[in-house]
């Protein structure tokens, strides 16, 4: 098969790699993927072991260490589903990156990952964070993983954080030995469950991290949101203050949370996959990952402990976020939202087959023209991304599933369609014709699904059920909008 097209914004592709050695007898696959070099030192902890982290961070840092190799291993701990860890654990970390282009597909091996580990692992977890050798702690944990409210604040009305304060409050006691020392109380604490929502076990770990003395840290986030890094820093200072004022106070002192703007197209594996894997490669690699030639990663922030020289392998560091990650997020994110309720709605599967649907690319264009007027980058920017998403959109290889894109509906307007609104409004412009359409295929959506969309529930009673009307919905997730919505619907 063809190689994959060069991108113009990921370097890294028009550098020979090196690849997996291609078997071509080989029916089936009978050995798993090994390591070609040396285990390298951990110096990064990563929280949220899914399909994006690999095709992404892990590429990158792959890249990296087959220029310069031995350091900077990863440590990936599962958030939500640890069975990833066992899969991957069973390879020790390896696995087989499959990059599908619309003309073929080309295999990666990637060994970036030293350790593959479960979340729940709580010693293990407060171990790797407490470790000098830990300089960066990565996330993938998902919109809704940040656990904000409809406020954007974080929600002490979600059940699992207000169970992560109680763990968290019995931690401190218990690592306070000169409060509890030998104390009935700290013996309890010290046997008592880890957190479990990531706020919860990042402020945990951060604080191993200040009892063991470790030293500074980068938390970098990988999350489709607007300046991540800023989110970050405010869930978990939330969450420290109200369990140990004076662990924010170390937190405040000691950690850079760094924000960034990731892409890559990465849909969910298929058993269909793993075979192509096992009769191209000759490998019975359970871990297989499928995802685009297209790979682009923006960094802003300090990374007070060292990082990878990443920018060998393309990635770029800026000063200002803001335009890169608005770009994305109302481009590619608040299109692919729309693709996947609109599409679904009319019958289609995939993102390719909901771009080819005439009316809904006419769609496309519209809102894409509606972001562009209030997107902060150059007309030259702005045209290059719109002609690469029509060309990543329309890569009938990837099947990109619109049923996976549909999940966290909740989560996913505010940042991609109704910040655009906004930004339309403070420019003084209409509120446009894409946004309203969007909130009402979404609620349609709700109402249909088989199951309620879990990870909206905390934020409202019958949002995640799809039994509020639109402006019931604005009140909850974004009450400035909801007259402006609706003057636009009496004058539409
Ligand atoms: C998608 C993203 O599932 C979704 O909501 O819009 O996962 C998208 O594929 C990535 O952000 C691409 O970089």
């Amino acid at each position: 098969s063809a190689p994959p097209r060069t991108s113009p914004t990921c370097a890294a592709w028009s550098r020979p790699r090196r690849r997996v050695r291609v078997t071509s007898s080989a029916a089936a696959g009978d050995r798993v993927p090994t390591r070609t070099r040396p285990h390298p030192r951990i110096r990064i902890a990563h929280l949220g072991l899914g399909a994006f982290h690999r095709a992404h961070q892990a590429w990158y840092t792959e890249l990296v260490q087959r220029e310069n190799p031995g350091d900077w291993g990863i440590e990936s701990f599962t958030g939500r589903s640890p069975a990833q860890a066992e899969i991957l654990a069973a390879q020790d970390g390896v696995f087989t990156l499959v990059v599908r282009a619309a003309s073929g597909d080309t295999y990666e091996r990637v060994e970036s990952i030293a350790r593959a580990s479960d979340g729940n692992d709580t010693a293990r977890w407060r171990a790797r964070l407490a470790d000098p050798d830990t300089a960066i702690l990565s996330l993938t944990i998902t919109e809704a993983g940040y656990r904000r409210g409809p406020d954007g604040t974080l929600n002490l009305a979600d059940p699992d954080v207000a169970a992560d304060i109680e763990v968290l409050r019995a931690a401190v006691s218990a690592s306070n030995p000169a409060r509890d020392q030998g104390g009935p109380d700290g013996r309890r604490a010290a046997s008592a469950p880890g957190c479990v929502s990531a706020p919860g076990r990042i402020v945990d770990g951060l604080r191993a991290r200040r009892d063991a003395d470790a030293g500074p840290i980068a938390i970098l986030s990988c999350d489709n949101l607007a300046d991540n890094g800023a989110v970050t820093r405010a869930v978990v200072l939330d969450l420290a203050t109200r369990v140990d004022p004076a662990l924010a106070a170390w937190i405040r002192d000691n950690v850079s949370f760094v924000s960034s703007m990731v892409d890559r197209i990465t849909p969910a594996t298929t058993d269909a996959d793993r075979r192509e894997v096992a009769e191209h490669t000759g490998l019975a690699d359970a871990a297989v990952i499928v995802t685009e030639p297209f790979a682009e990663w923006i960094i802003a922030g300090d990374f007070p402990a060292g990082r990878p020289a990443w920018e060998q392998a393309g990635v770029r560091f800026v000063d200002e976020i803001e335009p890169h990650e608005r770009r994305k997020l109302w481009l590619l994110n608040a299109g692919h939202s729309m693709l996947a309720y609109a599409g679904l709605a009319r019958g289609h599967r995939t993102v390719d087959a909901a771009f080819a649907d005439p009316e809904l690319a006419e769609r496309l264009e519209t809102l894409w023209s509606e972001a562009a007027e209030v997107l902060p980058q150059s007309e030259h920017e702005i045209d290059a991304a719109r002609a690469a998403l029509r060309e990543r959109f329309s890569n009938p290889r990837i099947r990109h599933h619109l049923a996976q894109i549909a999940l966290g509906g909740a989560h996913k307007l505010p940042p991609r369609i109704f910040d655009v609104v906004r930004a339309r409004r403070a420019a003084g412009l209409g509120v446009g014709t894409s946004a309203i359409p969007i909130v009402e295929e979404w609620i349609a959506y709700l109402g249909q699904a088989d199951t309620p969309d879990a990870e909206s529930a905390p934020l409202g009673a019958g949002i995640e059920a799809g039994s509020l009307g639109v402006e019931d919905v604005l009140g909850i997730l974004a009450p400035d909008l909801r007259e402006v919505f609706g003057l636009q619907a009496i004058e539409s």
